[in-house]
């Protein structure tokens, strides 16, 4: 078959994907209009012309004021059937889903709606698709870490809903030491422990999340090229980054698909995978990222087959779920 197809069609789990990043301009519409919540944006056109972003901040600008229109278990089920939809469409069998509770806690909905719509779209796709999902909780980087010690302790009577925690949002200026201690109170209660570094930060922040957070994977991490010895320990020690292509560009991270440093990441012996970050908003999900990304670069079948062995081999899935898929 075309490379075009084994791309498609090849199954795939997908590892970085923050559920409220997957409000489509027209859910966020419909769900406006079922909530009275009042928008800024006069329609679907006018929002979706706002999505030209120059930076990460003009982004989460723009995706904290969507998600604003989330009040019930109904809205947070519908937002993520309508990713777990896409996600069957792209064949992927498996998904960690990233979702922000600061983001709707600060806004006066419960925790427990939150995680409860999600987790119950989750079951539904595992019942209908075999379609499997985790969730982890992200902290917001830009907000305290007592912020995030209070968010852990409302988490605690969901434990059982989520599989790890994560570090999200302005990265310049938030250091991952910032969550040091957050992080290792996560580490005690067995969560699984990721974060965001690597992306606008600087490779230095890779470093402090690896040694002080003691996360297991990178999400983003792009910017280790610009230090050799940095890569050369994330190659040795198999740490997994889950690249974002699109996201990268629309955030300007690179200026052009062209210009995406992927093949050199996967060159220099890097377990990477291809993810899609905030497809509603970064113009497209998780095969859009693969398809754009192999037509810009030299990358060929082995370079597919690779990227999905690794999302599967670098997912939270058990030794035996994992075994089936490598
Ligand atoms: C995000 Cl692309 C990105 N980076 C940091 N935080 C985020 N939250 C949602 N998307
Ligand atoms: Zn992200």
């Amino acid at each position: 078959a075309a490379l075009r197809d084994t791309l498609l069609q090849m199954p795939k789990a997908e590892l970085h994907m923050h559920i409220e990043g997957s409000l489509e301009p027209e859910l966020i519409f419909a769900l406006a209009e079922r909530n009275k919540v009042k928008l800024e944006y006069a329609s679907v056109e006018e929002l979706r012309t706002a999505y030209a972003f120059k930076d990460l901040q003009s982004f989460l600008d723009i995706y904290y004021a969507g998600a604003s229109v989330l009040l019930t278990e109904q809205d947070f089920y519908d937002m993520t059937r309508a990713y777990l939809q896409r996600a069957h469409a792209d064949n992927v069998r498996h998904t960690e889903l990233f979702f922000d509770p600061q983001t709707h806690t600060e806004r006066g909905v419960a925790f427990g709606t939150v995680v409860n719509g999600i987790d119950r779209a989750l079951q539904d796709a595992r019942k209908e698709w075999g379609l499997s999902g985790a969730l982890i909780m992200c902290f917001l980087r830009h907000l305290s870490e007592e912020e995030a010690f209070a968010t852990l302790e409302q988490a605690l009577p969901y434990r059982d809903k989520f599989v790890g925690v994560g570090l999200d949002s302005s990265e310049r200026g938030h250091p991952p030491e910032k969550f040091a201690r957050v992080f290792a109170r996560c580490k005690e209660l067995g969560l699984r422990l990721v974060a965001h570094a690597g992306e606008e930060g600087p490779p230095d922040y890779i470093r402090t999340a690896l040694d002080l957070l003691k996360v297991e994977r990178i999400d983003h991490g792009v910017r280790c090229l610009e230090d050799a010895e940095l890569t050369a320990r994330l190659a040795r020690d198999r740490v997994p980054l889950t690249v974002c292509p699109l996201s990268n560009i629309k955030l300007r991270v690179f200026d052009k698909v062209a210009d995406h440093n992927l093949l050199k990441l996967l060159d220099a012996g890097l377990v990477v995978t291809v993810n899609s970050d905030d497809p509603a908003y970064f113009g497209g999900y998780v095969n859009d990222n693969f398809l754009q990304m192999f037509e810009a670069l030299p990358l060929g079948r082995e370079h597919a087959y690779q990227m999905a062995r690794n999302s599967f081999s670098a997912s939270f899935l058990d030794a035996a779920e994992k075994q089936k898929y490598l």
